[in-house]
């Protein structure tokens, strides 16, 4: 097995078996077969990127029904609102300035920027998302970010100041074609600016369902410098975030064109003390994940043979991994409640969970919850408190598996 960046020798740390489309979401009327994949991840002997072995088709996962909504969450709300500020305040202050968001979803960031008189566009491969997107007032290019389309952008906007993505160039395995498509894009002293999981993050919370089809890399500041140099880009800067249970935003600019900031040697060297691209340090990770399985299946089946009610709170395209991995069905969580209007109504592919409006919670509240949406565990706590206060009890299976109850 090859890296996808750098064609080095991939060393396989952890296996989730057959696993589904995480957010294909089955309809009643369907008529299947559902598609698999064989889920594992490797780590790179040569570039030290942890990544899938198995690739997925992307139009298997991002077309017109692909049903993310980065509105769902308050918190989400608030960060991208901040993140587009932020862009406005210090990259695009000069004349007529122009930033291009890969994987603009719904529009939840670039709204801002629209509001704001902006030049802006999202390029958005899933039409359903994207069309929420120019609904809010946002312009979006349907189709898929690449070399390619990089070009038709640069003929049609001109060069860009800033190419901005959010929990999605994890999602492309092709690098090679989207960092030439950058280079192509950006004007000498324009910048990438990303955020996406941390595997930093990832191994100290044993956080195992971040991996899944759709994120086919697991980024550290290690590995995104390797992977930027290759491309004639230099790593910046790094910032941890508190979102999704720990990311980082990397900045990358044309090697010479910025002295990178402190923060990136700090990273680098905190990466390298707790040997985090060592094969050992991940299968170690593997084995904890493995143990968390056991104890989880154990508490749930528990439940079922003493009677209690139990339900699923939160549809999450992570939740695919745990299920499918740890043989979680509808026997053990009746149904899992989801504001995602895509969502309700089908079941979640391969466990087959009924997915229900989110009313369905509190009628009436069940004994236990499994907080699949774990992420966004305090806001959903937050408005949730009647549960608890009714004598219901969190379950919880990051960093391992534990109770929040009265
Ligand atoms: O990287 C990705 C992230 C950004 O979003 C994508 N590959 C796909 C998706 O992953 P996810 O589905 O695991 O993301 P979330 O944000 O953890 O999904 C939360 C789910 O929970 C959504 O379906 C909405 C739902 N939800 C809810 O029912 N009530 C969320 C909140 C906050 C709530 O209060
Ligand atoms: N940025 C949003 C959405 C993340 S979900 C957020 O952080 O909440 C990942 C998004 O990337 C999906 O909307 C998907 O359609 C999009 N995507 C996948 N491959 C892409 C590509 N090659 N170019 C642009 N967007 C892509
Ligand atoms: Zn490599």
């Amino acid at each position: 097995m090859e890296c996808r960046i750098c064609s080095g020798r991939l060393r396989p740390f952890a296996d989730f078996g057959r696993q589904p489309v995480s957010d294909a979401f089955v309809a009643p009327g369907d008529p299947g077969p559902e598609f698999f994949f064989h889920l594992a991840v490797g780590v790179c002997a040569d570039c030290s990127m942890v990544q899938l072995l198995e690739e997925v088709p992307r139009e298997k996962m991002f077309h017109d029904g692909y049903p993310y909504l980065s509105s769902g969450s308050a918190v989400m709300r608030e960060h991208f609102a901040g993140v587009a500020e932020r862009l406005l305040a210090t990259e695009l202050t000069g004349p007529d300035p122009f930033v291009v968001e890969l994987g603009c979803n719904d529009g939840t960031m670039l709204k801002t920027i629209a509001e704001a008189g902006v030049r802006h566009l999202g390029v958005e491969p899933s039409g359903g998302v994207g069309r929420r997107a120019a609904a809010r007032g946002v312009r979006v290019r349907e189709g898929f970010f690449e070399a390619a389309a990089a070009a038709g952008i640069l003929a049609e906007d001109g060069p860009a100041d800033v190419v901005y993505a959010a929990n999605t160039l994890c999602h492309i395995p092709y690098m090679d074609s989207i960092l030439r498509g950058v280079d192509t894009l950006l004007r000498p002293g324009g910048v990438l600016v990303f955020e996406d999981p941390y595997l930093g993050d990832i191994v100290a919370r044993a956080s195992f369902d971040q991996i899944y089809d759709e994120h086919f890399y697991f980024f550290c500041a290690t590995s995104v410098r390797a992977m930027a140099r290759r491309h004639g880009f230099e790593l910046v800067d790094v910032e941890r975030l508190p979102v999704h249970g720990g990311e980082v935003r990397y900045t990358l600019a044309r090697q010479g064109a910025r002295t990178p900031g402190p923060a990136v040697a700090r990273l680098l060297a905190e990466e390298e003390a707790a040997r985090l691209t060592e094969p050992a340090t991940l299968r170690a990770f593997a084995s904890r994940v493995a143990a968390n399985r056991d104890s989880l299946v154990a508490l749930l089946e528990g439940l079922r043979d003493e009677g209690a009610r139990v339900c699923g709170y939160g549809a999450t395209a992570k939740s695919a991994t745990v299920l499918n991995y740890c043989g979680i069905g509808p026997d053990l969580v009746p149904f899992i409640c989801d504001t995602t209007p895509a969502k309700q109504g089908r079941l979640t592919p391969g466990s087959h969970i009924p997915v229900r409006e989110p009313g369905a919670f509190a009628d009436p509240y069940p004994d236990y919850a499994l907080l699949l949406a774990w992420n966004h565990a305090e806001e959903i706590m937050a408005k949730e408190t009647a549960f608890r206060e009714a004598g219901g009890t969190w379950i919880l299976y990051v960093p391992e598996v534990h109770l929040m109850g009265a």
